[in-house]
């Protein structure tokens, strides 16, 4: 994993201790889940450490970032601009990190709404990131683990489900995507089940 230092060195400096932590942990969870369904195993892993790189960016710089480089912001992004790392991190990434390969910048582009009709690198880090060994807070989590690598539709619906009950109930304002996305995997399974 050589090539990876050079990512993890500059990383350090630009996001906080624990969010680091959080990142080793979603980079070696899209290890494992890209090695249960077949997909590469080094870009599960770059996305999985550079998704949160725009993590620690003021918001206000990231309303700035948005502009310049033409990235639209819907209303409920201006409100709550913490939105906005996942667009602005696939920017950051390209541009700062170099990276150029459009799956793992379009994965972190939706790591946090997911979006309809995602690719198995796009559901492979939405997961990783909400199942993570760090993480402890969400409802569900070990039935969620489990499915996670029988799954990953299913998955990321279930994901969305707790995800808008959970913003519901502590009136976060949702994002139409988030809705979109948990309505369109649902329809799916239905289908063809
Ligand atoms: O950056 P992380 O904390 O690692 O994780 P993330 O990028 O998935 O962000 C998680 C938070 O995003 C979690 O508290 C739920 C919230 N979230 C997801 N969809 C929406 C949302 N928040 C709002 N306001 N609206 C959404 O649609
Ligand atoms: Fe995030
Ligand atoms: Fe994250």
């Amino acid at each position: 994993m050589k090539g990876f230092e050079k990512y993890q060195k500059k990383l350090q400096n630009y996001i906080d201790k624990d969010r680091y932590q959080h990142t080793l942990g979603v980079m070696y969870t899209s290890a494992a889940l890209a090695m249960a369904y077949h997909y590469d195993v080094e870009k599960a892993m770059l996305a999985g450490l550079l998704h949160d790189c725009a993590k620690n960016i003021p918001h206000a710089k990231k309303l700035e970032l948005c502009k310049k480089n033409h990235i639209e912001v819907s209303d409920v992004e201006r409100e709550n601009p913490f939105l906005l790392h996942a667009k602005v991190g696939a920017l950051i990434a390209k541009k700062k990190y170099g990276v150029e390969d459009k799956e793992i910048l379009h994965a972190i582009a939706v790591h946090t709404t997911g979006a309809p009709a995602m690719g198995t690198l796009d559901m492979i880090l939405f997961i990783a990131d909400y199942i993570e060994p760090g993480r402890d807070k969400a409802l569900n989590l070990p039935a969620i683990r489990e499915m996670a690598f029988q799954n990953l539709e299913h998955t990321v619906e279930r994901i969305l489900y707790d995800t808008l009950n959970y913003l519901n109930q502590k009136s976060g304002r949702i994002d139409p995507v988030t809705e979109h996305t948990y309505e369109y995997y649902k329809n799916r399974r239905k289908l063809i089940v």
